[in-house]
């Protein structure tokens, strides 16, 4: 039997990995479009290099979105590609547009012209509420980003809205709030705070400087959250969903049991570096995910505790590794 062939842009990535597991796992033929870079970035897909199809595209080079689409003629795109660091979005907000914003526009123009019958799905952003007027937000909170990244992202959405509407494509924005994983960029704040502590707790460094602990966010598991981008092109009619758990933590709280985790005390080595604070802060954001729940029949499985204990033992078995 043929298998039903899905192209995950970003698959190099946190979500394009796990992804990949989840759809190779449901007897997909995966491919995985990767953008030319003179070093490869394939450490998270590496055990996955045999089972999955690597193509060469860019999400700033139209001709070459369209060639992929052409070439592979898949069931389902997902398009998890985008600069998604929202410090840099500050210091590089054209192309944080280009990629994340324009970047949406070319892929649907290149589904638009190859095969209106593709599915689509978007991944959209709770950095996309950014100032919101309520807690939790849903579909009817509007808008408010606070970063070129929430406002390229904002794009991304109405784009993808605008050519469902437009012609009628199955094409979907999944509202996603942060996940994280073992896999996370160091870059972003759990993931620098569980491998700061692995780095602490066996000696190789004594201090980890963060910027605003207050931010409160909505913390899931990325691998969970994979499962509610499948599921959203499952659906009989396309629409947008809030992905969430609908529970929210400080960076603090964050920190405070990721040390207590490795049996250490946060406040002996946490620093505030005010450098690291940015232009326009999102403080708080926690995601309504009743709609989620009750349209996809899907659930977070991983609850926060359990999220930051695997990522500070995964972090102490990794630093372990590299002694
Ligand atoms: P990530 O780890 O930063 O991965 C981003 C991916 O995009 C990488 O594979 C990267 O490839 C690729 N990429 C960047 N620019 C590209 C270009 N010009 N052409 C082709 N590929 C390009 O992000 P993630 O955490 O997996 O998130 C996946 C998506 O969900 C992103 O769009 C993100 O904005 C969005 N999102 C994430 C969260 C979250 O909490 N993780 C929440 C909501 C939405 P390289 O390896 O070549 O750099
Ligand atoms: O981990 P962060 O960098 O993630 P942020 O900005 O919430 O964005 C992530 O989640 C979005 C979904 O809402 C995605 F769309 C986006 O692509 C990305 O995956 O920062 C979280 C919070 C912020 O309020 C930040 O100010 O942590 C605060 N923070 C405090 N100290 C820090 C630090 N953030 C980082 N990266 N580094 C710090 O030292």
């Amino acid at each position: 039997m043929k298998k039903r062939k899905a192209i995950i842009t970003g698959i190099t990535g946190q979500d394009g990995s796990y992804l990949a597991e989840f759809l190779l796992a449901k007897g997909y033929h995966v491919y995985g479009m990767v953008r030319r870079s003179s070093t490869e970035t394939f450490d998270r897909i590496q055990h996955l290099i045999t089972d999955v199809d690597l193509v060469q595209a860019d999400l700033l080079d139209q001709l070459s979105l369209i060639n992929m689409i052409k070439k592979i003629r898949p069931a389902e795109v997902y398009n998890l590609a985008s600069q998604s660091f929202v410090p840099t979005s500050f210091e590089q907000p054209v192309l944080t547009g280009e990629f994340t914003a324009m970047g949406v526009t070319r892929m649907l123009e290149a589904v638009k012209l190859v095969d209106r019958k593709i599915r689509f799905y978007q991944a959209s952003s709770s950095e996309m509420f950014g100032l919101a007027p309520h807690s939790p937000q849903n579909l009817k909170t509007p808008f408010h980003p606070r970063s070129p990244y929430g406002v390229a992202k904002v794009y991304g959405h109405w784009i993808t809205v605008n050519y469902r509407e437009s012609y009628d494509l199955f094409a979907v924005s999944g509202i996603l709030f942060n996940h994280e994983s073992p896999r996370r960029g160091k870059e972003f704040v759990t993931r620098k705070i569980t491998h700061a502590v692995a780095r602490i707790k066996l000696g190789l460094d004594k201090n980890l400087r963060l910027g605003n602990l207050d931010a409160k966010r909505d913390w899931g598991f990325a691998g969970d959250y994979v499962e509610a981008m499948w599921r959203m092109l499952q659906m009989k009619t396309p629409r947008d969903l809030v992905v969430a758990t609908g529970k929210t933590y400080t960076v603090r709280e964050f920190a405070k049991r990721a040390f207590r985790a490795a049996g250490l005390n946060w406040e002996k080595h946490v620093v505030v570096d005010p450098r690291l604070y940015r232009p326009a802060e999102v403080h708080t954001l926690c995601g309504d995910p009743a709609e989620a729940f009750r349209v996809l029949r899907w659930k977070p499985s991983v609850t926060f505790e359990r999220l930051v204990d695997m990522m500070v033992a995964a972090d102490i078995r990794l630093v372990e590794r590299q002694q």
